[in-house]
């Protein structure tokens, strides 16, 4: 928790960069720590910089590597070890006064292929879970504040999981690992983690009789993680209670991988209900006096599991894939005892565009191009229109997914049927083939809907 109280001037140096935020914008972190809990996200390392890395050092106190802490990631080939991206993410944390998550030791999905399909006596698949627990938590010992050692233990009726480690060890696979990380660093907080398990019902009663016998035994478990991979709509009346009682267990208690998705697309309506379903998440945490904190997982839409997984459904994260905040992220502030907008609700929506303008091959008289127009305000775009000037006499033969016009040197492209709605953060994309002698400078500026855009080439 030390790191918590180092943040200012690096919070201070990186908000200005943080251009996407409004102004008045609160900062989650400090609202967390003022009121005695993280505020966290998952981040992919290698997006660590430019605006997301701005906004992950500005608005949380924690991070969580999503995948570069995994088996799979740092031990790809047996007794091989690859750190870069879990180095990263640590070095990030501390340059920016951050605590972190270690995500996670022992898990039945992505192992690595030699662990996974190799057969190993249960002496040796014991040995080689410890060393590997014990080589992770020793790297980063004095660095990780929480480690998540045992991941997703349990099946939906609350029994235990047929993973590799339970079906050769049994459950002392999960008394051994613990006992390993606490021998690594005992400053450490040591969780087992898991899905499902927000509100009552089976899998958390399993979990709850699991942390019960592993007290019991006195293993070394400081935490229960509850990961809230919710639904819109069916965020479980129960979760306060649910924390409540693992907390009365004598264990701290975190939400440790939020995230809200939505049938797509995102309308006002679904984001406005998803800024009330992140409040309630954060407020249950605040109920809870042993919750730790609360982590998102990933904190925009563009760095979100959801859609690749689900397809069809997505926006589940507090940012759009913009960086614009949305809805969902005042519901969090306003939750950490925000009222900078009065308390009355969300800021004036704001409209910004920016188009990539791309030519995708040319010939002696002719080119191809695509441009993608992005929506980045907080309001949606309900049919555009965009307008540009060519620089060097070009013209548009052909298009498809707008319809172009052109009149001298101004082209016009309106939107087709099914790309009119650009969301917060979305884009549509349109190509056309053009005509060209003697130059094919790219178009300087561009106009949707009357107003200018960010401009970008590639
Ligand atoms: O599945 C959502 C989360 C559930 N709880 C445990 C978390 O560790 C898990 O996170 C996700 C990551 O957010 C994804 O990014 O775990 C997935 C794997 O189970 C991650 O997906 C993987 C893809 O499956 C790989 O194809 C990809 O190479 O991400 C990798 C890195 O982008």
């Amino acid at each position: 928790m030390a790191a918590v109280s180092a943040l200012t001037a690096a919070t201070v140096a990186l908000v200005g960069l943080a251009a996407p935020a409004h102004a008045a914008d609160p900062v989650l972190r400090d609202l967390a720590a003022a009121k005695g809990i993280y505020y966290g996200t998952a981040v992919t390392s290698s997006k660590l910089s430019g605006t997301y890395g701005a906004v992950t050092g500005a608005q949380f106190d924690s991070i969580t590597p999503a995948n570069e802490m995994k088996w799979g990631t740092v031990e790809p080939n047996r007794g091989s070890f690859n750190w870069a991206g879990a180095d990263r993410v640590v070095d990030f944390a501390e340059a920016n006064g951050q605590q972190v998550r270690g995500h996670t030791l022992v898990w039945h999905s992505q192992m690595p292929n030699w662990l996974a399909n190799g057969s190993f006596s249960n002496t040796e698949l014991r040995t080689i879970m410890t060393d590997h627990v014990t080589t992770e938590v020793t790297r980063y010992k004095g660095r990780i504040d929480h480690w998540d050692v045992v991941n997703e233990p349990l099946n939906e009726d609350g029994t235990m999981r047929g993973s590799k480690f339970y079906n050769q060890l049994g459950e002392s696979y999960i008394a051994d690992a613990f006992r390993a990380a606490r021998a690594a660093d005992p400053a450490a907080k040591l969780y087992i983690n898991d899905y499902n398990t927000d509100g009552t019902g089976p899998k958390s009663n399993g979990m709850y009789s699991l942390v019960q016998r592993l007290k019991a035994q006195g293993v070394p478990i400081d935490g229960v993680g509850f990961q809230g991979h919710l639904i819109l709509g069916q965020v479980p009346a129960t979760l306060q209670a649910n924390l409540q009682r693992f907390a009365d267990l004598g264990v701290e208690v975190a939400i440790t991988e939020l995230d809200i998705r939505m049938t797509l697309p995102a309308t006002d309506a679904k984001l406005a209900q998803q800024k009330t379903e992140f409040k309630a998440v954060t407020n249950a945490c605040l109920a809870v006096a042993r919750c730790a904190g609360v982590t998102v997982w990933g904190f925009t839409d563009s760095d979100s599991w959801i859609p690749d997984v689900f397809p069809g459904e997505g926006a589940a994260t507090p940012y759009d894939a913009g960086f614009q905040p949305k809805p969902a992220y005042y519901g969090i502030a306003e939750a950490l005892g925000w009222t900078g907008d009065g308390g009355g609700g969300d800021p004036t929506p704001t409209t910004g565009c920016a188009v990539t303008y791309a030519v995708q091959s040319q010939w002696n008289t002719g080119f191809t191009a695509n441009v993608t127009v992005r929506n980045t305000g907080s309001s949606p775009v309900n049919g555009w229109t965009l307008r540009w000037t060519w620089p060097s006499g070009q013209s548009v033969t052909q298009a498809w997914n707008a319809t172009v016009t052109q009149s001298g040197a101004q082209a016009t492209a309106v939107n087709a049927a099914h790309n009119a709605a650009i969301v917060p953060g979305g884009s549509a994309t349109f190509g056309f083939n053009g005509a060209w002698s003697g130059g094919n400078t790219a178009p300087g500026a561009f106009t949707l809907n009357g107003a200018a855009c960010a401009v970008a080439l590639s």
